[in-house]
């Protein structure tokens, strides 16, 4: 039995050697490795946080004191620390562990939405709270990445915790440098300079006299400690903009070694009020593959790049091509710079691309001036990212009508990461904002075509949504074109025209074969990809009073989204032509694969065409065999 699998809970860590903890620290570096190389999964994040998590749960007593992971995508330590051993080869399998922290699977676990750069708020939050409650017996622990320091709701946080003196709130920055990519920015390299400007060996002094509240160290004695620290430290140590913000600057501190990040952090625990923990790591520590891998130090296993085949990397390889005809066109990522597929757009034109760090409302808005003074961006983030953004969509770049295109990859059921990730949102939400244009590529052919209609547009926002890591192949083309859209299929011959199937995206092709389920049973499909979701193209309306029930079928929320725009321009043009919409049910998805998602929500073409056949026997009782009702 391994020490690991001794562990069934934080308090067990409690009693062990610091022989016992290296041992404890291999054996879990070990399981990261092997687990995450056969379920996929954040495999450097976490080899970077085992000695950090360990000291953490010898430190604070989970779940009374509250530990807030930022993003979430490092917690796996924590879930193997936290009674979760035996399960964890199930990670991000249906039915199995989540990728993040999930309330539903421990009482250790508290935040859960894997958008960056919440962390600070939360737990600033939770402080004030226990606070209010007289529970002062609490202490809540935040854990932030360099990366996520550099999102705006982080700053907003430290500005407020920065006054609330007696909160106690342990703020532990684990700064290795890296997001997906080396970390950039002004933050980034203030971090760097702190980094070079300090040795370790002075830190523990260091903590000692800065974070002692004492009575042996009275207040004046300590003040006028202090006062002398930071003068030096105005000359030495670039921290000082911390502590200028009123914030206890502790660091840095070698986060791999255990003992020294524990003392620190009691050291922490006891001062009483806020304190800013900065502690240096190694992405991929422990672990040569992951420490010298030089795209993303294995931030992802498999590699979130994007992978030759995909549809993200025919985003990427026409944004080359397209850089080349339009010397205006510029790019932004939120530091996704591979996973969105700009790396090779970076590497033709670097003078043109932004890596704006993990600040999507930034990056929006932002765009906005770049389209402002005579350029059209195209800011590439995923879709569930996107979500952040909507009031710089809706109001810095759409009210003013700005020619900017927004790129969402991973649109639709995205799988393995849940309820977080799923690119659910951005149909809807778009579909509010006045004056935008949204394109739905069916494949990746239509990818290429849709990002150059987008960025001809001049006179206001576009949109174009995919799933990046759908696979090149399997293209179909259009038998002919209504307005803007392709017409995939008309009713077989000898069948009328019954259906009117128009399925938005990926959902286009999954129409082909619900024609074909049909046309089995007698029923006359025609499939359309309206290619722009937004607006919806009036040949719509005649074309449904063709026939005798419209479908939409789409790939995101059903609520406001493309299904329900077509309903609205049917009602707008007085259509009677009953509408039935098929898309993802409005909750919080759970992982799973795409397939298996897709499954759950009633989105496979065996499930679609059982229910549109009872639709239309129900519309016209004695015109549809009976067999027709049982279709499989
Ligand atoms: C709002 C938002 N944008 C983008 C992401 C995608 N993302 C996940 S982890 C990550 C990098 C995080 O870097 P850091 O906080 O330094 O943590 P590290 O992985 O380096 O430990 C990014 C950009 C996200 N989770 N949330």
């Amino acid at each position: 039995m391994t020490l690991l699998e001794c562990i069934n809970g934080p308090e067990d860590l409690k009693g062990l050697s610091q022989d016992q903890l290296t041992r404890l620290a291999g054996e879990i570096r070990d399981l990261l490795i092997e687990t995450t190389n056969r379920t996929s999964g954040h495999l450097g994040p976490n080899l970077g946080v085992v000695e950090l998590t360990i000291a953490i749960h010898r430190v604070f007593d989970s779940p009374k004191d509250k530990i807030v992971f930022d993003t979430g995508h490092q917690a796996y330590v924590h879930k193997l620390l936290t009674g979760r051993v035996a399960r964890f080869g199930t990670l991000r399998q249906r039915g199995g562990l989540t990728g993040y922290p999930s309330r539903a699977e421990s009482e250790h676990d508290l935040v859960e939405n894997s958008h960056a750069s919440t962390s600070l708020s939360y737990a600033d939050g939770l402080a004030k709270a226990y606070k209010v409650r007289g529970e002062t017996d609490r202490t809540v622990v935040a854990v932030i990445g360099d990366g996520a320091l550099t999102g705006g709701m982080a700053w907003e946080a430290l500005n407020n915790i920065a006054a609330a003196k007696d909160s106690r709130l342990v703020m532990i920055v684990n700064d290795n440098g890296w997001s997906y990519q080396p970390t950039i920015g002004g933050l980034a390299e203030h971090l760097a300079a702190i980094r070079v400007s300090q040795r370790y060996e002075h830190v523990l002094d260091y903590i000692k006299t800065t974070l002692s509240r004492t009575p042996v160290v009275g207040p004046p004695i300590y003040g006028t400690l202090h006062g002398i620290k930071k003068g030096i430290k105005d000359v030495l140590q670039p921290q000082v903009m911390f502590e200028d913000l009123g914030l206890k600057y502790v660091g840095p501190i070698d986060g791999h070694d255990e003992r020294l990040m524990e003392n620190a952090l009691r050291h922490a625990r006891d001062f009483g009020g806020p304190v800013l923990l900065h502690v240096i790591t190694k992405k991929g520590f422990g672990y040569p593959e992951a420490e010298q891998n030089e795209v993303d130090c294995l931030h992802q296993v498999p590699a979130a790049g994007a992978a030759p085949g995909t549809c993200s990397r025919v985003f990427g390889d026409e944004m080359v091509v397209i850089g080349a005809r339009r010397p205006d066109v510029v790019a932004i990522t939120a530091a996704m710079l591979h996973p969105t597929g700009l790396a090779q757009f970076a590497a033709a034109y670097p003078d043109r691309v932004y890596d704006v760090g993990i600040a999507e409302q930034h990056a929006v808005t932002s765009a906005a001036g770049l389209a402002m003074a005579g350029l059209h961006p195209v800011v590439a983030i995923y879709s569930t990212f996107l979500n952040r953004a909507f009031d710089q969509t809706l109001m810095d770049v759409a009210l003013h009508r700005l020619p900017v295109t927004l790129v969402l990859d991973r649109a639709g059921v995205t799988g393995p990461d849940g309820a977080s990730h799923h690119g659910m949102w951005d149909g809807s939400l778009m579909q509010l904002v006045p004056g935008m244009k949204i394109a739905a590529p069916r494949d990746a052919k239509r990818v290429a075509e849709l990002l150059n209609e987008a960025v001809e547009v001049s006179d206001g926002p576009t949109v174009v949504r995919f799933v990046g890591k759908g696979k090149v192949g399997g293209e179909v083309e259009a038998i002919a074109r209504l307005g803007v859209m392709d017409v995939l299929r008309e009713p077989a011959e000898g069948l009328g025209a019954d259906v009117l199937l128009v399925g938005a995206g990926p959902m286009a092709l999954a129409g082909l074969e619900v024609a074909d389920r049909l046309a089995v049973h007698g029923i006359g499909v025609t499939v359309v990809d309206p290619r722009w979701t937004k607006p919806v193209d009036e040949a719509l309306a005649g074309a449904a009073r063709q026939h005798r029930l419209v479908v939409t079928v789409e790939d995101n929320g059903r609520a406001g989204g493309f299904g329900d725009a077509v309903a609205r321009l049917l009602r707008d043009h007085d259509v009677d032509v009953p509408v039935k919409t098929f898309g993802l049910p409005q909750e919080f998805l759970a992982h799973g694969t795409r397939d298996e998602v897709l499954a759950d929500a009633g989105l496979t073409p065996q499930n679609l065409a059982r229910q549109i056949t009872e639709a239309v026997a129900l519309r016209s009782p004695g015109d549809v065999p009976e067999a027709a009702t049982t279709a499989d």
